[in-house]
């Protein structure tokens, strides 16, 4: 009886010891709101006992100034494309080990990508597109025009994004300009543009989803995955890439330099390319991967939907938006200009 006891107590001892070991084994994995879910998170610790503890950003400009302020504790981040190409360029990503992520055969759709070809720090993940999200309960004809926001008859009911290259480009977009200008003049105009819709909006705001089931605005400046994640518990909103062109995006996943636990982000990185995983970001964050064979397990109704996987002819009227290097001192100080006026 004394023995078993013991044993008991033995068993107990190494029970707690392995416990505490697994939850020692941390992932700090820092991304865009609304992409890593619970059921994510939960899924990759059931298979490496590892827990994935999830902090988001809100701007790649954002995510940016975390690291060169020189954060470290990240494994795990997801810049935009023309994000990822700044962070190559200054040596803030770790070469990827492939031997670690053998799914990466797995993506097909812009695996050549301009920014990192032979996907070496950053692998694309999921694009979307920008555009406006509105309630067609309350606004059943709105113009599918950028001009919305200049005009007077919804002043107080809108919001733009809280983001420097997209809300300036949407404003360069509606004059006609490429949102990669690189002219002073152009710039210039497009920032007073600005200054003029600020009054007009409710406020600038990048949980585009969030502004709209609250109420706050009715239309709103958003990115394509949060304007039919708000549909989903609202079914009067609706989104559409206004007809002046507008952006479009791919998200990567990369590791950042210095990243304390490189190997296990290698793992995350291999999990989320799974098929059924990136169907699961897919059927929450509404944005279509990189990985073709997710596409199968992608809920119906996401699957047929065009504006979530876009025809290539779409493209004609989308930008990406790039680095502009020496340029871009310029945007910094029109948007700080913009965000002042009154
Ligand atoms: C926010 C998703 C934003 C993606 N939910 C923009 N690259």
């Amino acid at each position: 009886m004394k023995q078993r006891r013991m044993l008991v107590l033995v068993m107990g001892l190494f029970l707690v010891g392995c416990g505490q070991q697994k939850s020692e084994q941390k992932l700090n994995v820092f991304v865009w709101p609304d992409y890593i879910t619970e059921e994510i998170a939960q899924g990759f610790g059931e298979e490496t006992g590892i827990q994935a503890v999830v902090t988001t950003y809100d701007s790649n400009e954002s995510l940016l100034a975390r690291l060169q302020a020189g954060a470290t504790g990240y494994d795990v981040i997801m810049p935009s494309d023309y994000m990822a190409s700044i962070m190559i360029q200054q040596g803030l990503l770790e070469p990827l080990d492939k031997a670690n992520i053998p799914n990466l055969k797995l993506v097909t759709r812009f695996r050549n990508a301009y920014f990192d070809p032979e996907m070496r720090h950053a692998v694309p993940y999921d694009w979307g597109t920008a555009g406006i999200a509105y309630d067609s309960a309350i606004y059943p004809n709105l113009p599918q025009t950028w001009a919305v926001f200049w005009d007077e008859s919804y002043r107080g009911r809108t919001s733009m994004l809280d983001d420097m290259r997209e809300t300036l480009g949407a404003t360069l977009k509606l004059l006609g300009y490429s949102v990669n200008t690189r002219s002073l003049d152009q710039l210039e105009a497009a920032k007073q543009k600005l200054i003029e819709a600020k009054p007009l909006l409710k406020r600038f705001d990048s949980q585009a989803a969030e502004v709209l089931l609250a109420g706050d605005a009715a239309i709103a400046h958003a990115w394509s995955g949060d304007a039919f994640r708000a549909a989903t518990e609202k079914a009067s909103i609706r989104y559409f890439v206004p007809k002046e062109g507008s952006t479009v995006f791919i998200d990567t996943i990369c590791i950042p330099k210095g990243a304390p636990h490189k190997k296990v982000a290698e793992q995350f990185i291999n999990y989320m390319l799974k098929p059924e995983v990136a169907a699961k970001f897919t059927n929450h964050a509404q944005y279509a991967t990189t990985v073709d064979t997710a596409r199968e397990f992608v809920d119906s109704a996401l699957r047929d939907n065009p504006i979530i996987y876009l025809p290539e002819e779409t493209f004609d009227r989308l930008e990406w938006i790039k680095d502009l290097a020496e340029f871009l001192p310029n945007y910094d100080r029109a948007w700080t200009e913009v965000k002042a006026s009154q």
